[in-house]
């Protein structure tokens, strides 16, 4: 082997030995999550062999176009790779290659879901989603009075549709009547905090009465989907986007599948492609889509589908334990991976409580519930079982996870009389004074928090030889 030159030496060394500083981030966000309770909805605790992947050489390789059609040279390997992601795909959510396409390089559920719009409507068409105070997403036509906040609403004309607010579930009738009026060339379902599975049936027939594009976007529920824990959108749908690290337990990244058995089918597959690449991206993220492949080769496992099954269990025990609380759950409970918790009755802001699960160790985020008119500061928070299931935990565990919760309510509201006021802020100085009542409430429960959440590994991390990294000061 020939000597490294002194110029090239640094591309040899271990990260921790060349840029210190980064690792040590890493070693102390591992140790967050390893302390902590994670319960955002949309994240989860892909794999070891996952992170692997994403970690790999791959990600030296440029690979613009299709397999067998690339703009660089030594795609031989990338093109086996990204072919064999893509039947993965297809397999994984129990679909017929001469019915069903797929395209993987999207980067994000983002820019998935843009390049969706891209293949199917022109600038300025009207578009219809559910809005973002009722669950929906962003990039679902989100737009304030004020302001187009997401390129979906600034290059379309979005008509978001909302819920019922009697039953707080999807107004089907009201979204076909509005759609008789505005005449939308798309109508995109899906949410980022629904508690409640889709009647896709339903709005595949006010698409065709109008004569509009039917896209699912699936981010949330795809593990979901693809074990038949919720029900299927590919039988009526012309277009389903997807990420692949919520319930799905990939890496970050997106996927495009289109139907491939309608009259103008070849040229849908051209649309979603071209959409993809060269319109919305460039070279695809190979690493990413290594992650992506192996993440659907466990996704279509057995023991993914009890997986599945876990995760909704838990949420339902979580849920079942804060009604017996008292508390107030949109739509009563779940039927999926998540909860939207209404803390108006209980007189707190999302924010807040947010805050102080913060403090504790257990992550969640703040969350808009029906009639809500902030998103800046919204009356709920938004709770999902994925990552606690990944870490072993079952309906006993989460039932634990639901004291943990109820007691940092509790807390949020000693701590808003202890500050005599509405701030967040003041409510933090609080909980961090060492002279306050509420700051000993808050050390209590981190430590039971963090005790709690030891016992459970992480994957693609060796817990039992895990310390304490440098810049962590609590005990
Ligand atoms: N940010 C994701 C979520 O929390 O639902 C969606 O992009």
């Amino acid at each position: 082997m020939a000597a490294t030159p002194q110029f090239n030496e640094d591309l040899y060394k271990p990260l921790a030995e060349l840029d210190p500083v980064v690792q040590n981030i890493i070693d102390k966000e591992t140790w967050r999550q390893f302390t902590g309770l994670e319960l955002i909805a949309s994240e989860n605790l892909t794999s070891r062999a996952v992170m692997e992947a994403t970690g790999s050489i791959l990600t030296n390789k440029y690979s613009e176009g299709q397999p067998g059609a690339r703009y660089y040279g030594g795609n031989e390997w990338i093109d086996e790779l990204e072919i064999l992601t893509q039947q993965r795909a297809l397999k994984a959510f129990n679909l017929d290659p001469a019915k069903w396409g797929v395209n993987v390089q999207p980067y994000s559920g983002s820019t998935a879901n843009f390049a969706a719009y891209t293949a199917l409507v022109d600038p300025q068409d009207r578009i219809m989603g559910l809005g973002l105070p009722d669950g929906g997403h962003l990039t679902h036509g989100f737009y304030t009075a004020k302001k187009k906040i997401s390129a979906s609403s600034i290059y379309f004309q979005s008509l978001p549709y909302g819920l019922d607010p009697s039953t707080q579930l999807i107004d089907y009738k009201f979204v076909h009547s509005q759609a008789q009026l505005f005449k939308p060339r798309l109508i995109i379902c899906g949410a980022s905090a629904y508690p409640r599975d889709w009647d896709y049936a339903s709005l595949k027939k006010t698409c065709e009465s109008q004569g509009a594009w039917l896209l699912a976007d699936i981010a949330h529920t795809s593990g979901l989907v693809a074990t038949g824990e919720q029900s299927s959108p590919f039988e009526y749908c012309d277009v389903v986007t997807t990420t692949t690290h919520k319930t799905l337990r990939g890496p970050r990244a997106g996927m495009i599948f289109f139907r491939k058995d309608l009259e103008n089918a070849k040229d849908l597959e051209r649309r979603v492609n071209e959409a993809v690449f060269p319109a919305c991206q460039g070279g695809p993220h190979n690493n990413t889509i290594a992650g992506i492949a192996t993440a659907l080769l466990q996704a279509a496992s057995p023991s993914f589908k009890t997986y599945a099954k876990q995760v909704i269990a838990n949420a339902k025990a979580i849920a079942d334990e804060l009604v017996k609380h008292g508390y107030t759950l949109q739509t009563k409970g779940t039927d999926n991976h998540l909860i939207l918790w209404d803390l108006r009755p209980n007189g707190l802001t999302g924010s807040k409580v947010e805050k102080v699960c913060d403090l504790v160790g257990i992550t969640i985020n703040k969350n808009a519930v029906s009639g809500d008119k902030s998103a800046q500061t919204p009356g709920g928070i938004r709770l999902g079982t994925s990552a606690i299931t990944s870490r072993n935990l079952v309906e006993s565990d989460a039932r634990i996870v639901a004291s943990f919760l109820h007691r940092a309510v509790q807390l949020t509201l000693a701590l808003q009389k202890e500050s005599g006021s509405k701030l967040v802020k003041d409510l933090v100085k609080v909980a961090l004074d060492e002279k306050s009542e509420g700051s000993k409430g808050v050390k209590e429960l981190r430590k039971d928090v963090g005790a709690f959440a030891m016992k459970w590994p992480l994957p693609g991390v060796d817990t039992a030889n895990l310390k304490k990294p440098a810049g962590i000061d609590e005990d």
